[in-house]
């Protein structure tokens, strides 16, 4: 794995790590980004020296095999029902764990992360209950564009200059990323059961790039959560069944943004003013003490999704909604869902002069967001 980051990896936070990182670290610092890769072929160096210039930060190298592992945890996952209502997840349980199902040809993944640390702490808005929380995932462009539009220039690269053929993924295909970016040693996967990078922190978007040609692989990285559970009691909705399982039925990034129809009346008051996805389990991860913040000008949070009013989001039409959320990942969910999710924040506010917001609701056209908006007003009322 090679890391834009220009200091060597980091020692592990107090408390955290399996006790021998010393014997896993390198003893010395790093090379610099490509460096020891020269040593290990041409096409290697050329495409880690292309990826660092195309703003990827970091990169690693695995076969396009996953272990039997990634498919047998998929499919526990899957009979507990922990995927609730995504029900592509199943249809695509035969080929998710295994990239060459996807592709027969494919040799070689090439695994990258773009990394979103924020300048700001993603969780200051969760004590402003007439505002809004909107990950900060979510609150500059749509990651998949930009991730997606620097994986086609480096493919590009990969089958132009090494003559090889290539096939580029990001979030949405049915592969099983961060079993696959751990095997190229990018990082591993914590309990939180996100990929946590010793020199990024937890805050990292995956890509990969399947080709053809075999490249020398990475080693894979192994665990270093040790003994912390920060990210498994951080969490608002108990949604970790156990450590490295979680049920995403329970997920508020679950709830907001996937789960259509009326989220459980048990699970609203946990909901919190979060309106869409959740940091709480990534934040709390110590190793984010040697992530960094991203310097990407379309990660940028827009100001509307900084700490956005409620009252002002609860009265979007379809229209607004839409010229709102241009370019944004938020748009993916439409208006009635976002309102919806406005509407469970309105009811956590405890704030009198929220009601007759969620009152003019109550005979909205949408049954979804007309139920929300009863629920909250009833709540202050109380
Ligand atoms: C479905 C999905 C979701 C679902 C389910 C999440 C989940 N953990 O499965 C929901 C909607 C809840 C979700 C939420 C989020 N997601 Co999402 N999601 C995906 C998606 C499309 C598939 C993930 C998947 O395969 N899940 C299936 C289950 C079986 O996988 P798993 O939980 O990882 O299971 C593993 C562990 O359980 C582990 N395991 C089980 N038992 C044991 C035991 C031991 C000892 C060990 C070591 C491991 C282990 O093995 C399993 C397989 O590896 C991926 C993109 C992709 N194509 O991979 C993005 C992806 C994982 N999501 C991403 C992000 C950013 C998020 C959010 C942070 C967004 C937000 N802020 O709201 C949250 C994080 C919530 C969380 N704690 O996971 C990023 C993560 C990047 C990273 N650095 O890891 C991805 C990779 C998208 C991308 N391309 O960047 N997501
Ligand atoms: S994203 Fe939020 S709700 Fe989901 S597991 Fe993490 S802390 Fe829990
Ligand atoms: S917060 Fe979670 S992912 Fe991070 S080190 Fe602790 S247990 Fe591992």
């Amino acid at each position: 794995m090679v890391c834009s980051t220009p200091s060597p990896p980091p020692p592990p936070p107090p408390g955290v790590g399996s006790g021998d990182e010393k014997r896993e670290r390198p003893a010395a610092s790093p090379p610099p980004p490509g460096g020891r890769d020269r040593e290990r072929g041409a096409p290697r160096t050329r495409i880690v020296e292309r990826a660092l210039a195309l703003g990827f930060d970091a990169i690693g190298f695995a076969p396009a095999l996953l272990g039997p592992e990634a498919g047998e945890r998929l499919r526990a996952f899957l009979a507990a029902g922990h995927h609730g209502s995504m029900g592509w997840m199943a249809d695509t349980a035969d080929r998710r764990p295994q990239p060459r199902a996807m592709w027969a040809q494919a040799r070689t993944a090439i695994c990258l992360a773009v990394n979103y640390g924020p300048d700001f702490d993603p969780l200051e808005s969760l004590a402003r209950p007439d505002r809004a929380t909107v990950s900060c995932y979510a609150q500059g462009r749509d990651y998949h564009d930009l991730v997606k539009g620097r994986l086609k220039q480096l493919a590009g690269f990969v089958a132009g200059k090494l003559g090889a053929q290539v096939k580029v993924f990001v979030d949405t295909a049915p592969v099983m990323e961060k079993p696959l970016a751990q095997a190229a040693g990018l990082g591993w996967q914590g309990k939180h059961t996100n990929l946590v990078s010793r020199a990024l922190g937890s805050w990292t978007f995956l890509g990969e790039i399947l080709t053809d040609i075999e490249i020398p692989p990475d080693a894979p990285e192994t665990d270093h959560c040790g003994s912390c559970r920060a990210c498994l009691d951080a969490c608002p909705t108990d949604a970790f069944p156990a450590p490295y399982r979680l049920d995403a039925r329970r997920c508020v990034s679950y709830l907001t943004i996937e789960h259509a129809g009326p989220v459980d009346e048990a699970l609203r008051p946990k909901l919190g003013n979060r309106i869409y996805g959740c940091d709480d389990c990534l934040a709390a991860c110590p190793w984010n003490k040697f992530a960094r913040a991203h310097a990407e000008p379309a990660f940028a949070p827009r100001a509307a999704l900084t700490a956005p009013r409620l009252a002002d989001l609860a009265t979007l039409d379809d229209a607004a909604f839409r010229a709102a959320f241009s370019g944004s990942p938020i748009k993916r969910i439409g208006r009635n869902r976002f309102v919806r999710n406005v509407l469970y924040a309105i009811g956590n506010s405890a704030d009198p002069g929220l009601t007759p917001v969620a009152a003019r609701l109550v005979d909205d056209p949408d049954p979804v967001v007309a139920d929300a908006a009863r629920w909250a007003a009833a709540r202050l009322r109380r």
